[in-house]
């Protein structure tokens, strides 16, 4: 009488259980489909030479960007392996070599008189790029 009266109790329990763990489930699905949804978002990049003129004037360049969609991150902590939403800056300065750093703000100075192209990209983990890029151009008297 009384192992009949709690074994549908203790099925009772073992499926609010389950219906728990259903819930719990169905919720992680929701959280990581959401950051899936939040790391989809393409990538964009803006880049802008900070006060041209005057820095010009000084034979430097100062390029400030702005990146949405994906975190800026070393990607020697990634050891080189992509992942949608994370990447870093490629900063290439005329033929000269590609600089590859997370910081948004470089100044390159000493720079000889003439035209410039001062090319600056979102780069994956991997290194290869992931599409937006900005050339800017400027002369140096
Ligand atoms: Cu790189």
């Amino acid at each position: 009488m009384f192992l009949s009266t709690t074994a549908p109790e203790r099925t009772r329990a073992r499926a609010s259980a389950k219906r728990a763990l259903a819930i719990a489930g169905a919720l992680g699905l929701l959280v990581s489909w959401s950051f899936i949804a939040q790391a989809a978002q393409p990538p964009t990049l803006k880049a802008t030479l900070v006060d041209a003129a005057k820095k010009a004037a000084a034979k430097t360049a100062t390029v400030q960007v702005t990146v949405s969609g994906v975190k800026l991150i070393d990607p020697d902590k990634t050891h080189g392996q992509a992942k949608t939403g994370e990447g870093h800056l490629h900063y290439q300065l005329d033929n000269g070599p590609v600089i590859a750093t997370t910081t948004p703000k470089l100044s390159f100075h000493g720079l000889s008189s003439g035209h410039h192209t001062l090319v600056v990209m979102l780069a994956g983990n991997n290194h290869q790029a992931l599409g937006p890029k900005e050339a800017l151009t400027f002369d140096i008297p």
